[in-house]
């Protein structure tokens, strides 16, 4: 043992025994050995998490963009770690959506028919017609389930669209303590842990919104054209999220 071995029970912490051993400062730190081959980041989950909030805050999709950490969480599966992050980003996010709606009134968008809109409550369908097509999505909507969307009153409904209307979304997080977004993406279900990072139709994204504050739940509006025909899904980009259900059918035809 050295006069100034962190082990040492005098060091309260490692802070003040790094005072200690280094009395000017950084200028004396010695450069840490490097990590040995094939160690696993410990700190993976934290970097994924910073990964994806600096990836929204540079208005991106890249959840892979932060580095090896993030690289190594999108190959397996991990509810717990989707949740973490989600948390993470839910509470850096807060207060920063361009819209806030009040828990009654999100309850009330939740479960109301779009105009111009057909519901089939028994397939979980919703049609539309016409040039002009709008509706709300809540994110995790209040009273549950969760981990799903809710468009008027449905649990994650199939949407159907005319290729070439205007489609304007209402996206709303009603999640009290998690971060949701809203793509749509071609990838078909069952998905994995890693998400896609952008939009089939150009425009269809609407970023990460956080939790909620005195002011309401956090929520944006997009407005995109739909097409070309297909079916596609729409999905919460979030790590993990269209795995444990966020997802949806979006059809244009
Ligand atoms: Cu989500």
């Amino acid at each position: 043992m050295t006069d100034f071995d962190c082990s040492a029970r005098s060091c309260d912490s490692a802070r003040s025994c790094d005072s200690a051993r280094y009395p000017r400062g950084n200028r004396d730190r010695p450069t840490p050995p490097p990590p040995p081959r094939g160690a696993t980041p410990r700190r993976a989950p934290i970097a994924l998490a910073a990964a994806v909030i600096a990836a929204v805050a540079g208005c991106g999709y890249a959840v892979t963009a932060g580095g090896g950490g993030a690289r190594a969480a999108a190959s397996f599966s991990s509810p717990a770690l989707a949740q973490a992050i989600a948390r993470q980003a839910g509470t850096a996010l807060a207060g920063r959506a361009p819209q806030a709606v009040s828990l009654a009134r999100t309850r009330v968008l939740g479960d109301q028919v779009p105009a111009g809109a057909s519901v089939d409550r028994a397939s979980d369908r919703i049609t539309f017609t016409g040039r002009s097509v709008s509706f709300t999505v809540v994110a995790v909507p209040p009273g549950g389930p969760d981990m799903t969307f809710r468009v008027a009153g449905l649990t994650n409904p199939a949407l159907v669209v005319p290729a070439g209307a205007q489609v304007t979304v209402q996206f709303i997080n009603g999640d009290s303590d998690e971060a949701h977004a809203w793509l749509i993406t071609s990838e078909q279900p069952p998905f994995s842990f890693g998400q896609p990072k952008v939009p089939a139709i150009s425009g269809a994204f609407s970023g990460l919104i956080g939790d909620p504050t005195a002011s309401g739940q956090g929520a944006s509006t997009i407005t995109f054209p739909a097409g070309p025909a297909g079916t596609y899904q729409y999905i919460c980009p979030m790590p993990g999220h269209a795995q444990m259900g966020m997802h949806g059918a979006f059809i244009v035809r």
